[in-house]
């Protein structure tokens, strides 16, 4: 196991024997309103592709960190999900609290950064971090499986660092190109010989945005799509990965809200 891994997996370890009391929830007031979800998706988004569309830099913006932006898969969510593609939403009347994972947070600094500057809408008809819309939005549906905010941050963290995306596709010879194409069957492909699980891809016109890997509630990883219907659909269909696809290099984005391709240029 490489040696940045392996840190973060004790880290981690030592973060969960700090577990607070699962009174401490974000789900104790789950409202029972909508059916137990299936299983889970966890989404991870290519930094070279949504870094494209910042047009501002700030501090919370993970595209201008200059040479420290992530050219990793980060995390945009765990999901709770349907299996006929539908998913629940905002299951709980409680807002989310940062203090709850306040040990958590140079992880996800790093591995689960905003990609923009913009605020995200909370299920209270506010305006809140990335974070907040995810664990409002998303955690508060992963009832029973987790209680608390600091458990469903956690889990999402672990699945990412054992179920390695970026790693698998770096192994089958697919790196971040501005001018290479890979077929979209070929980084499938790895996913599925790496977790025996097949993926969900989505593209913004021929670059990947997103991967989706998703698990059983044990989380052991099963297929994302049920119905081979939705995973012809998702991956052909118009909008999202046409047959050859780009992992684009992260360029940066400058305070004047043009962007370049030339890395490393930018400092906060
Ligand atoms: O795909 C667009 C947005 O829909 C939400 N989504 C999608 C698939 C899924 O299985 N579950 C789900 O919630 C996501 O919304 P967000 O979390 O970004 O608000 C996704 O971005």
């Amino acid at each position: 196991m490489p040696r940045l891994t392996l840190w973060l997996v004790v880290v981690l370890v030592l973060a969960a024997a700090a577990t607070p009391p699962a009174t401490a929830a974000l789900l104790e007031s789950f409202d029972g309103q909508q059916r137990e979800f299936d299983y889970f998706a966890l989404a991870l988004q290519w930094p070279g592709t949504y870094c494209r569309r910042s047009r501002h830099c700030c501090p919370s913006n993970g595209c201008c960190r200059g040479s420290n932006s992530p050219t990793v898969f980060t995390i945009h969510g765990l999901w709770p999900d349907y299996n006929d593609g539908t998913w629940p939403g905002c299951c709980s009347r409680s807002s989310f609290d940062p203090k709850e994972i306040s040990t958590l947070t140079n992880v996800l600094e790093q591995y689960w950064p905003s990609l923009s500057c913009s605020s995200s809408s909370t299920c209270h008809g506010g305006k809140g971090s990335f974070w907040a819309h995810e664990a409002e939005k998303h955690g508060t549906c992963s009832y029973p499986v987790f209680r608390n905010e600091y458990d469903y941050f956690l889990a999402a963290l672990n699945l990412y660092f054992k179920y390695n995306v970026t790693s698998v596709l770096n192994e089958a010879g697919y790196f971040p190109s501005n001018t290479e194409k890979y077929p979209v069957g070929g980084i499938i492909s790895a996913i599925e010989n790496a977790f025996h699980a097949s993926p969900l891809i989505v593209c913004s016109k021929d670059a990947v945005e997103e991967l989706r890997l998703c698990f059983y509630k044990d989380f052991k990883p099963r297929d994302c799509a049920v119905g081979s219907d939705i995973k012809i659909d998702m991956v052909t269909s118009k909008g999202s990965c046409p047959r050859y696809v780009s992992l684009p290099e992260l360029g940066s984005v400058r305070h004047d809200g043009l962007q370049s391709w030339i890395s490393d240029d930018v400092t906060l």
